[in-house]
């Protein structure tokens, strides 16, 4: 695998050699990059400069003129052929999820479902079948940033040896509408406003509030949409989900249901609103680029594949739909299992010919799978095969290296725009007596797809089902499910989006839903936006920065849930209620100027490693540091919202630097305002004491429980769990200070 010039050698020390799972000689055998690498082009320094079709070029620096300073000449072909090349390299972006970055890797089964299914994928442990797995945003633009508030794509295609398999999911498990319908008139209300294309990759503006005003199903997503988890930290410290209900079908043809998680190994971690805001503008490509550098520097990102597994018995006793895809089905009614790991250990070679031509599609389902009658999934059999049509350009999309499938394709489809496969013979039809008649059908116990055979009557009509009509009983399930600072967020998220909608009467309508959530979070989304509060008792909500009292108020919220399942509450819906995993992949700022503790910063960076974490020399200037550390990032060219905690290393001309150092500064007060560990040690102690944060805050010794440590050496097993914890809440607030 090509490396950057940049790029370390592989660190072994960033897998856990103890996980039965993860095994770095297996993650190299991979049937799909052996299959890609057929139509990979790798450049050598033989080879010869050559058009289209093979004509070696002697000048490519100058057009053919009529005389050195005469018109450029029609005849020039291969001015012509290159231009030609050029005005096509564009296609059209995806329509939703334009924005996107994808990774190799391998999907490994633990646990085999052969009870459920007769999909080889399931039921052979120890398999590892290749997988191509691409993160998203949805609204905004091919070239829009990666840190908006918006929901992830989570796509996972699974090449196995019996065809490809898509999990084409989402971050959050719910969806806004509940029947394909809708869709393109949500996507038109989220997507910038038609006649002047503003505002990019936002959902705060009126015409997607105007729309979900009117679509009270959408509640429950909004909920979840206007929490942390719409700020994923990294793609690793997010979930996935599949969203819809499948259906799994056994060796006997019976089927079970069944809901497909992905679980980060790296634990559930969010940004804050104000550090998004700013990594969009200090660095757009922040989510990329860490899927890059990590795998780049032979670190991997994994998530555990969960299913839950139901009877239609069982489905029968709930109180909401599992055709409605605007609802979870709790852990509580239904556990998660755990069958597999899922590991990205490969970065694409060439981004257009592997992450923007990938075509996944929900119809990839191999034998032993099916799907449901949920509508809004129905859609979406029909969508994704229809938009490569335009996005890839006929109907030959599925000849990409990308999209091929590992086993052989045999039928009689032929012809068409970019026909790449050459079908010998006279044969083209079946059923056929000529040439052997194949290729055959292939009988349901070989392994041919066979729909489960649901039985179906009904009359032909448009109307929603009754069992869908609960709109705010989940989303009051998720609410009570979440720690204060999580609906102070929440809160605080619908406070600033609501605000930038000019109409007041979507804004009003929007307090309406909110009240059916609970009255005091209409409340004080209301007071934010100069209107009545909802409920009796109201406080001020202090701006954008966490508001103790807001919080207070908000964490006595509890409401009443419906279409539950009889629960007020349920466990892995709150990303703070579950417990630290660990500082793999975590970025670690180290503060450091000519002078700085060279040995030290070994010893810290030596030890992040051995967690699978990074240090970071941030130096004043690039390159070697007096003191013996190297700078590959400046403190000026780089921000605090790009790491997850700073040190400052000792070193006594290196702090008296960093004391005259503003940006230096800034990283302090910004660590401290988005709650991230702050260490100092040695000499470093006096950037702490001396810095303008300590001006404002006092004494900052003693705030260990707030992750703040100092010390004269470092204690790093302390600053490991610390980092682990990823957030302190409740620093006291800087009053002269806003976000
Ligand atoms: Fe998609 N969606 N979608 N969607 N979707 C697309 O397909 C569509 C929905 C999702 O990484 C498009 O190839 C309809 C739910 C992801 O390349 C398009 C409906 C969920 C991706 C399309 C939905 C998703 C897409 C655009 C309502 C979560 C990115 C380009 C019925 C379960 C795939 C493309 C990638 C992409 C249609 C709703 C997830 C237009 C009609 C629900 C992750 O076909």
């Amino acid at each position: 695998m090509p490396k950057s010039e940049t790029s370390q050698p592989a660190a072994s020390v960033r897998h856990d050699p103890s996980d039965p799972v993860h095994n770095q000689d297996k993650a190299h055998t991979n049937a799909k990059s052996d299959d890609l690498a057929r139509d990979t082009a790798p450049r050598s320094e033989q080879d010869r400069l050559t058009d289209n079709f093979g004509h070696a070029i002697s000048d490519d620096l100058n057009s053919l003129k009529a005389g050195v300073r005469g018109p450029t000449l029609l005849e020039d072909h291969l001015l012509r052929e290159k231009i030609h090349h050029f005005d096509h390299e564009r296609i059209p972006e995806r329509i939703v999820h334009a924005r996107g970055s994808a990774a190799h890797g391998y999907f490994e089964l633990t646990e085999s479902l052969e009870q459920y299914t007769t999909a080889r994928v399931l039921t052979e442990v120890g398999k590892q079948t290749p997988v191509f797995t691409r993160f998203s945003t949805v609204a905004g633009f091919r070239g829009s940033a990666d840190t908006p508030r918006d929901v992830r794509g989570f796509s996972v295609r699974f090449y196995t040896d019996e065809g490809n398999w898509d999990i084409v999911g989402n971050n959050i498990p719910v969806f806004f509408i509940q029947d394909a319908i809708k869709f393109p008139d949500l996507v038109h209300a989220v997507k910038p406003e038609p006649h002047h294309e503003m505002p990019q990759a936002a959902s705060a503006h009126d015409t997607f509030w105007d729309f979900i005003s009117l679509t009270p199903e959408s509640m429950h997503m909004i909920m979840w949409q206007m929490s942390d988890r719409t700020l994923p930290r990294y793609f690793d410290t997010m979930e996935g989900f599949g969203v819809h209900t499948f259906r799994l079908i056994n060796a006997q043809g019976q089927s079970t249901f069944v809901k497909y998680h992905w679980k980060p190994v790296n634990g559930v971690h969010s940004l804050v609103w104000d550090e998004s805001q700013k990594i969009m503008g200090k660095d757009p490509d922040f989510q990329r680029r860490a899927m890059w550098e990590t795998i780049d520097q032979g670190g991997t990102l994994e998530w555990d594949l969960a299913v839950q597994l139901f009877t239609q018995e069982e489905a029968d006793g709930w109180d909401f739909d599992i055709l409605d895809a605007t609802k979870i089905i709790p852990e509580e009614l239904v556990p998660l299992k755990v069958i597999g790991r899922m590991v990205l250990n490969r970065n694409p070679d060439n981004f257009f010919a592997e992450t923007e031509q990938v075509g996944y599609k929900p119809t990839n389902l191999v034998q032993g799978m099916d799907f449901t009658n949920d509508p809004l999934m129905q859609g979406r059999l029909f969508s994704y095969l229809d938009t490569q049509l335009i996005r890839l350009g006929g109907p030959n999309w599925q000849h990409l290296p990308i999209n091929r499938p590992l086993n052989p394709v045999a039928n009689n489809q032929r012809d068409g725009f970019m026909r790449h496969v050459i079908n010998p013979g006279r044969v083209s039809y079946h059923p056929a007596s000529l040439d052997g008649g194949s290729p055959q059908e292939v009988p349901r116990d070989q392994g041919g797809f066979v729909s489960y055979p649901e039985p179906i009557s009904g009359e032909k009509l448009r109307k929603r089902a009754e069992s869908f009509g609960d709109h705010y009983g989940q989303a009051r399930l998720f609410w009570n499910s979440l720690e204060p600072i999580e609906r102070e967020h929440l809160c605080k998220a619908l406070q600033f989006e609501l605000s930038k909608v000019e109409t007041r009467h979507v804004r009003v309508a929007m307090l309406d839903h909110l009240e059916q959530i609970h009255p005091l979070l209409a409340s004080q989304v209301a007071v934010a936006l100069g209107e009545a509060p909802r409920a009796d008792e109201v406080v001020k909500p202090g701006g954008t920065a966490d508001c103790a009292e807001e919080m207070q108020l908000l964490a006595k919220a509890e409401a009443a849930p419906t279409a539950s399942g009889g629960l007020s509450k349920s466990k892995g819906l709150s990303m703070e209620a579950q417990p630290p995993k660990g500082i793999r992949n975590r970025m670690v700022a180290i503060l450091a100027a000519d002078g700085v503790d060279g040995a030290q910063v070994d010893a810290i960076k030596q030890a992040l490693e051995a967690e699978g974490a990074k240090g970071e020399v941030l130096g004043q200037h690039l390159g070697m540091l007096d003191g013996g550390a190297e700078a590959k990032k400046t403190i000026s060219n780089s921000h605090m919202v790009l790491f997850d905690a700073v040190i400052v290393p000792g070193g006594a001309q290196s702090v008296a630097a960093l004391l005259e150092d503003g940006d230096a500064h800034a990283y302090l007060l910004e660590a401290y305002k988005h709650g991230k560990p702050i260490a100092a040690y040695g000499e470093g102690q006096q950037l702490l004491q001396g810095s303008d944060l300590a001006a404002l805050v006092g004494d900052l010794s003693g705030m260990k429980a707030l992750g703040i440590l100092s010390a004269d050496a470092p204690d790093m097993a302390e600053f490991v769990q610390t980092l682990a914890q990823h957030r302190f809440w409740g620093r006291p607030k800087l009053k002269r200070l806003s976000n």
